[in-house]
């Protein structure tokens, strides 16, 4: 599904929104030796880009007009759907068989709905998901998911291995969305739960520094339970596994963080799944049963 970069010659692109991972998108691609045309709302943003040689445009239309008669690709990177939509619909018949490449962070539906849109504007569409950072970009670790048409792909892809790995995710258009949606989730609520442990231990004088320390090398340990509660989840079955939902009572954090006098939402949020798992008559079953709280709307 992701494999290295491969060779391009230079190729028109256009680059739509010049924010913080807009412009280092651009610049990615000037060092690789594109034809890149750059546009911002606001003026000002691509000064750097055109000293480097971006070719400037004043208007979206002039823009998406700039690769032809090549039909250069254009690229999306806004700061979220509804900016998309007031970018692009404007100039959807300018687009109209032109390759689409959204990169603006959208919900799965908007990300479906986009595609959607496209496809009733014969604009040829693939979105995709940046699991990166702006200084990321173009240096080991960057990844962006794709999903969509794989032709279009794999018919841009020497443009998307210059910004990181490029990974084919499905044919639906949402699930590079959601994908990331979900890792994200998973983000804040790791770090959600490093900060309530940076107040508690900070309620007793200790600082979050030290604590970090300590926490990151525990947190980063953990994370190799990933994949058995991945196994128990799959399989469905909670019944032979590790920790109990009994055994993990998460009671006492909850009373220490208020004796504390610290908010304890972020455990009490774990403790009130588990605790709905074991009224059910699930107490034996393993901790990863919290999954079926989770799935319940
Ligand atoms: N930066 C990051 O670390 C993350 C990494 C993961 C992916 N995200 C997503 O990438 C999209 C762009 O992020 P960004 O960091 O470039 O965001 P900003 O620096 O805030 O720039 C936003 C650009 O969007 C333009 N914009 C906003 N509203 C509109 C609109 N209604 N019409 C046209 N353009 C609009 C804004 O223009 P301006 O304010 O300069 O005029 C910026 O160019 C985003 O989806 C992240 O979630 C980045």
């Amino acid at each position: 599904m992701s494999g290295a970069g491969r060779a391009v010659g230079p190729v028109p692109v256009t680059m739509l929104g010049l924010g913080a991972m807009g412009r280092v998108l651009a610049a990615a691609l000037l060092d690789a030796g594109h034809d890149v045309t750059v546009w911002n709302r606001s003026p000002g943003r691509d000064v750097d880009l055109v000293a480097r040689g971006a070719r400037p445009a004043a208007t979206v239309r002039d823009a998406v007009g700039a690769g032809r008669p090549g039909g250069g690709t254009v690229v999306a990177c806004l700061y979220d759907h509804a900016s998309v939509h007031e970018t692009l619909d404007p100039v959807a018949e300018d687009l109209r068989g032109r390759t689409l490449v959204n990169l603006t962070t959208t919900t799965p539906n908007e990300s479906r709905e986009l595609a959607d849109w496209a496809s009733r504007h014969g604009i040829v569409f693939l979105d995709g998901a940046i699991m990166a950072t702006p200084p990321m970009i173009g240096a080991p670790g960057a990844a962006i998911l794709y999903s969509g048409d794989e032709d279009v792909f794999g018919e841009v892809r020497g443009l998307l291995d210059v910004w990181a790995t490029s990974t084919f995710e499905g044919a639906d258009p949402g699930r590079a969305s959601l994908l990331d949606l979900a890792m994200l989730s998973g983000m804040y609520t790791m770090f959600a739960g490093f900060l309530h442990g940076a107040a508690m231990v900070g309620a007793d004088g200790v600082s979050a520094r030290d604590f970090a320390a300590r926490a990151a090398p525990f947190l980063a340990a953990m994370t190799e339970a990933f994949a058995a509660d991945a196994a128990t989840v799959d399989g469905g079955d909670y019944s032979a596994g590790g920790q109990s939902l009994d055994w993990s009572d998460l009671g006492h954090l909850v009373r220490a963080s208020e004796d504390l006098g610290v908010d304890p939402a972020p455990i009490a949020m774990v403790e009130e799944l588990r605790r709905r798992q074991v009224d059910a008559g699930h107490g034996r079953d393993d901790f990863a049963r919290i999954y079926e709280s989770l799935r319940r709307r």
